[in-house]
């Protein structure tokens, strides 16, 4: 259960709790929003196997198969001898995801098994001890920035590979480690923020424990080494726990971190759950039902369709939300065929739509069954995924709030039916597009109006 934002007098102090009150209104951090749209990409050793591990197909996620077929450090650390992913090409991605339409990329920098993308001076796990030896994220930032792509750093604190990691501290002695494993991951933190100082933001991972959640003091050190070393950098609220070990919000139901990042594979109601407008939040989502890493075997799993993922996004932004979808790319370099395909359905409509994402925000209506409002500056968009069969489109709007127009973004105008009340019919055009698409409604508001459905609501 969450807390609500208390009144200044029942706050209780916190040490480490939320560093602010509000959401973020600088530069960087309205970039981020604006951005609305990323790509996630999963790529490390667990790309090799691909679900598989001596002749057994395991269906969990395929990026923890080291702990399905229970396979020690070691052994899974040989995987390196096989990494070579002589088709990779920055550039070539860069321009695969620019097509999609998204403004940012995450990329993970290291996952769970403890394999960096970049050659990492800390650890011997680095992609510069394999065939292959070149920085792959480096190739990325380059290539993705060039595209004008910005770039997301995932980091999992939690690391199988480094033998100081613990889960819980239980003795004098894991203690003493696991202030050396802190000391390990700032200096990776500080290397990835020194070596790339492009990055735009910081999503972490892994930090769910009882050892990180009891050194709540390290995950506000590790926001503020972060922002002092990359001027705007934005960080998720995973990373943080405050004193009482609350995560993403703190013992006074504030938001830690510039973003929360609990949005996975789900998302807000649009109706019930409109608290999620007062703090800047970034969902994601896989394909399949959960698969992060490659999966050479995605029969057991319902993947989702272009137009779900669409819907998705449209959902995450009608809600002030940002939306980030989610690709494993194979071992050598390439993408599956679905992932491709996915690119380029989702990058033709944001072509011809991106309009009511790019920018957007809630907009304050009230939900209508034929889809999602969204909002920029004064213009309101009306993102239709079902057309009624009256083809009238029923919208309401808020006290004192006049639809002067209805249009096409062609240019083409829509018949507007005033019912009184506040609420409209915006007919169908005579030709349906046959996909989802975008009326924007021009407004003219009669006097200063106050949010009185939100205002209802939260
Ligand atoms: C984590 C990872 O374990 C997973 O492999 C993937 O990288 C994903 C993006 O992040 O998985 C999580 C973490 C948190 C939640 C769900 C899955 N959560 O808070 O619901």
């Amino acid at each position: 259960m969450i807390l609500f934002a208390q009144s200044a007098k029942n706050r209780i102090p916190l040490k480490y709790g939320a560093i602010r009150l509000e959401k973020r209104q600088d530069e960087a951090m309205k970039r981020f929003r604006r951005n609305r749209l990323g790509a996630f990409i999963h790529w490390g050793l667990y790309s090799i196997p691909g679900g598989e591990w001596k002749g057994k197909m395991y269906m969990g996620a395929a990026e923890w198969l080291k702990e399905w077929a229970k396979v020690s450090s070691n052994e899974w650390m040989s995987l390196m001898e096989q990494w070579n992913p002589t088709d990779f090409n920055a550039m070539q991605w860069a321009k695969m995801l620019k097509e999609m339409g998204v403004k940012y990329v995450k990329i993970t920098t290291k996952h769970h098994e403890g394999f960096c993308l970049w050659p990492s001076k800390y650890t011997k796990y680095t992609v510069a001890n394999t065939p292959y030896r070149k920085d792959l994220l480096g190739a990325m930032v380059k290539a993705f920035n060039e595209e004008g792509i910005d770039v997301h750093f995932y980091f999992s604190v939690m690391d199988w590979s480094h033998p100081d990691w613990r889960s819980t501290i239980k003795t004098k002695e894991d203690s003493v480690a696991f202030v050396r494993f802190l000391k390990f991951t700032d200096n990776q933190l500080r290397e990835l923020a020194t070596s790339y100082p492009t990055v735009k933001d910081f999503w972490f991972d892994g930090t769910w424990d009882s050892s990180v959640k009891e050194n709540a003091w390290w995950t506000a050190h590790v926001e503020q080494m972060l922002k002092e070393l990359v001027p705007g950098v934005t960080v998720n609220s995973r990373l943080r726990a405050d004193e009482y070990g609350r995560r993403h919000f703190d013992s006074n139901g504030q938001l830690m971190g510039d973003y929360e990042s609990g949005y996975e594979r789900r998302l807000p109601d649009p109706v019930k759950d409109l608290k999620v407008i007062r703090w800047d939040w970034e969902a994601c989502m896989t394909l399949p039902e959960n698969q992060w890493g490659y999966h050479k075997d995605w029969s057991l799993s319902y993947v989702k369709t272009p137009l779900e993922v669409i819907e998705h996004i449209v959902h995450a932004v009608s809600m002030g939300g940002n939306m980030v979808v989610n690709f494993g790319p194979c071992a050598d370099g390439n993408f599956r065929n679905e992932e491709k395909i996915m690119m380029e359905s989702v990058g033709a409509w944001m072509k011809k739509y991106g309009k009511c994402v790019y920018g957007c925000d809630y907009a304050g209506w009230q939900k209508q069954n034929w889809g999602y409002y969204t909002k920029n500056e004064k213009d309101i968009y009306m993102v239709v995924f079902n057309v009624p069969y009256s083809g009238l489109l029923l919208v309401k709007t808020l006290k004192g709030v006049e639809i002067e127009k209805a249009i096409l973004l062609n240019g083409d105008e829509l018949k507007i039916i005033e019912l009184g009340r506040e609420a409209y019919h915006v007919k169908m055009p005579d030709d349906d597009p046959g996909e989802p698409f975008v009326i924007k409604l021009v407004v003219k508001e009669k006097k200063e109006t106050v949010d009185k459905y939100r205002d209802a609501l939260i």
